[in-house]
């Protein structure tokens, strides 16, 4: 039967990774294992075969000690993390889950690390802190269930990058490529189409956003950039393959130029700007959208491109002769080199051409050692500057 059916679930929270072992994982129980990835509606667990620990849980019913409890696991110490987790609400629905927890695969502190790709010092520190329920071997070593581990996962946002080192199969063939973001539901299928490379789709959801009313950057920015921020989480968390996410960016390029071919040429007397992204800098859609943005309110906007040598950038201002440059910083690899570059192309533009500057690697350590005229999180924020920039020159 479906999961979905069998769980009562709604088609939303069939997104997490399903991790479903050909072989049973111990052998008293089969386990269906869904490792959460995102932060949205999801399953807790479910088990199939024995019953499931979860129902004991919810139930406040102590689950019976089997014959096979192994005994590794020592009364008096169970009863210490029975007692600690009381103190911790999130985990007080686990806490029977303990007292079985012999009967299930448990890994070391170094083997999760290895998993999730952290430190073992930090999986260590998270057990020590509470934040992921262990139990105690008889030499008195840490001991994560795999229950544990998958509310830890759960409750955190975390996860397993390297699930084959506990054991656990890659990722499964019946993952989604559903992909979290705004829940409008035209931004969820615009999502879900281009995870799926269905690029008609993704056409006919974009100009149904533009005959909504909105401008064709808008309707970019709020499609194409929630889809591209949905696949950095999903590819983050191995839910989507490398060449979905290739494939998403080449289809949303592909679509911002259509947008920007309808959009009819500026006259000539249409003030000029240029901008693109710095050198070491790989990301095109963010400059291709500002682009778009400006020649939507009247610019004659010129894109030049991604990881762009400042040089470059420099000659560029001077063959073009722009009344506004921009630049997009979305990777940033070395700071102080990309710091004086930056403080060369302002220099050499003078006080009399703003730059206006944006993208995601702007952070705040870095902005005030920057030269620039303004600083925008958004192209909506940018189209009103723009706008105003206008306003000042026709007066
Ligand atoms: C596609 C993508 C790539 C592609 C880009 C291909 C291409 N042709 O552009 C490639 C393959 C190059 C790539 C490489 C890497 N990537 Co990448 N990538 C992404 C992804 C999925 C989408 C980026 C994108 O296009 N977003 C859409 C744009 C439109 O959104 P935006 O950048 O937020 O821009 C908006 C605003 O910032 C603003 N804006 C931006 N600039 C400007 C400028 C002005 C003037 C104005 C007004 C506004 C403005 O307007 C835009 C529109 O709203 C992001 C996820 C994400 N969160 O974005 C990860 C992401 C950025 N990548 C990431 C990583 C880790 C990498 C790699 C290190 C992977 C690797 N191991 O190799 C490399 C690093 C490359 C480098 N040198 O930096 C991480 C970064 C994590 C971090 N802490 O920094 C992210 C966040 C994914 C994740 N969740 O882990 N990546």
């Amino acid at each position: 039967m479906h999961l979905r059916e069998r769980f009562g679930l709604s088609k939303r929270s069939e997104r997490p990774l399903v991790y479903r072992p050909v072989e049973p994982i111990a052998s008293e129980i089969r386990i269906e294992l869904r490792i959460h990835c995102f932060s949205k509606p999801r399953i807790r667990k479910e088990m199939s075969g024995n019953r499931s620990f979860s129902e004991l849980a919810v139930s406040g019913k102590r689950p019976p000690l089997s014959t096979d409890y192994t005994g590794n696991v020592q009364p008096r110490r169970l009863k210490r993390s029975h007692r600690s987790l009381k103190r911790s609400p999130r985990f007080s629905s686990l806490i029977p889950t303990c007292l079985v927890a012999a009967r299930q695969p448990q890994f070391s502190p170094k083997e999760v690390a290895a998993a999730m790709d952290v430190s073992e010092s930090s999986v260590k520190r998270w057990c020590d802190n509470g934040t992921i329920p262990v139990i105690k071997t008889a030499g008195g070593h840490r001991r994560i269930t795999l229950d544990a581990l998958q509310a830890f996962v759960h409750a955190n946002d975390r996860c397993l990058l390297k699930p084959e080192v506990l054991g656990l199969p890659q990722l499964s063939p019946d993952r989604t490529t559903r992909i979290d973001g705004n829940e409008d539901p035209l931004n969820q299928n615009f999502r879900d189409s281009l995870a799926e490379g269905d690029e008609a789709a993704c056409r006919e959801l974009m100009a149904k956003k533009v005959a909504a009313g909105h401008t064709r950057s808008e309707a970019a920015e709020s499609l194409i950039t929630d889809a591209m921020h949905g696949f950095g989480e999903a590819w983050d968390c191995n839910q989507l393959d490398v060449y979905q996410e290739r494939r998403g960016c080449d289809i949303a390029m592909r679509l911002i130029y259509e947008l920007r071919s309808e959009i009819p040429s500026p006259p000539k007397s249409a003030p000029i700007a240029i901008g693109g992204a710095p050198e070491g800098d790989p990301y095109q859609l963010p400059t291709m959208l500002v682009e778009l943005a400006l020649r939507e309110v009247g610019w004659n906007a010129t894109s030049l491109g991604n990881d762009l040598p400042m040089e470059s950038f420099v000659q560029a201002a001077h063959d073009y002769d722009p009344q506004m440059v921009w630049m997009s910083v979305s990777s940033v690899s070395e700071p102080g080199m990309f710091v004086a570059a930056q403080n060369q192309l302002a220099d050499s533009l003078g006080e009399d051409v703003p730059l206006l500057i944006g993208g995601r690697a702007l952070c705040d350590k870095l902005r005030p050692r920057l030269r620039y005229t303004a600083h925008c999180d958004s192209l909506r924020h940018l189209v009103e500057l723009a706008a105003l920039m206008r306003l000042n020159r026709q007066k």
